[in-house]
């Protein structure tokens, strides 16, 4: 081959390799979501896996059938653990990530199955509050919400069937219920679009989240688990209740279950 023929055939070569559709890299903020995602959809299959909400450093807790909480950190790449805490003593329940004195640090909150309630903090790991060893025999649903308006969190759960709420940043109770309640999991929001929240129980019990008053009793239970949303987008919230498999939807506001 002459040397004329060899340039063309590099010079088309060339051509042909610049003029080819580029499969172009991932850019590094979606391989880093790539990498994420496994472990966020965590946190929405289990109640033991939260992750830290607005976290920059990605980090996310999880409880374990051992009774330990473990703490874990993106680094860019890949997970690492930063801290496991002391043994919890029983199978960890619910684990919950919030900013409970609305001060942005943000704290964990875990259940276990012998009615144990542990606050850490999730910077300092520190144990900020904790049950006592025979409060509570079980606790059967948890979560965290400002139900009284003061921008501070309080500590919403249920125990042998009676609803308690806390103070989330002194850990004193602040109220318990005389009614019992067979719920299995707890939300609160405002189900009726009234501009004030709900404690919305899954034994299909809507109460005043500020007076505690009961506003609907459902004649049947939401379900095993409920979840609240706007599914119809008419900016008021729906119960979504039921199990992982099973969907119903309950407009609170007009009581009754909504229709297709
Ligand atoms: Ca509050
Ligand atoms: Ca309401
Ligand atoms: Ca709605």
């Amino acid at each position: 081959m002459n040397t004329f023929r060899w340039m063309l055939l590099t010079g088309a070569i060339v051509v042909l390799v610049a003029a080819a559709p580029r499969i172009r890299p991932p850019e590094p903020s979606e391989s880093v979501a790539f990498v994420h995602d496994p472990l966020k959809r965590l946190a929405s299959r289990f109640d033991t896996f939260a992750s830290v909400p607005g976290d920059p450093r990605g980090r996310i807790v999880y409880g374990t059938s051992r009774g330990y909480l473990h703490l874990l950190e993106f680094n860019g790449s890949r997970y690492q653990e930063i801290w496991v805490s002391p043994p919890l003593l029983s199978r960890i329940q619910k684990v919950l990530v919030a900013d409970l004195g609305n001060d942005g640090t943000c704290q964990i909150v875990a259940t276990n199955t012998r009615g144990g309630l542990y606050v850490y903090d999730v910077n300092t790991f520190a144990l900020l509050s904790r049950t006592q060893e025979t409060q509570f025999r079980s606790i059967e649903a948890m979560t965290v919400s400002d139900v009284d308006g003061d921008r501070r969190m309080e500590i919403l759960f249920l125990s042998e069937n009676r609803l308690f709420i806390f103070d989330a940043v002194h850990f004193v109770e602040k109220w318990r219920s005389d009614n019992l309640y067979r719920a299995t999991d707890i939300a609160v929001g405002d189900v009726d679009g009234d501009g004030q929240q709900e404690i919305v129980l899954s034994s299909g019990h809507v109460l005043d989240a500020a007076f505690r008053n009961l506003e609907w009793e459902n004649t049947t239970p939401f379900g095993e688990i409920i979840e609240l949303g706007d599914v119809d987008g008419d900016g008021k919230l729906e119960v979504i209740g039921g199990t992982t498999q099973a969907t119903t939807i309950w407009d609170v506001d007009e009581r009754r279950e909504k229709w297709d």
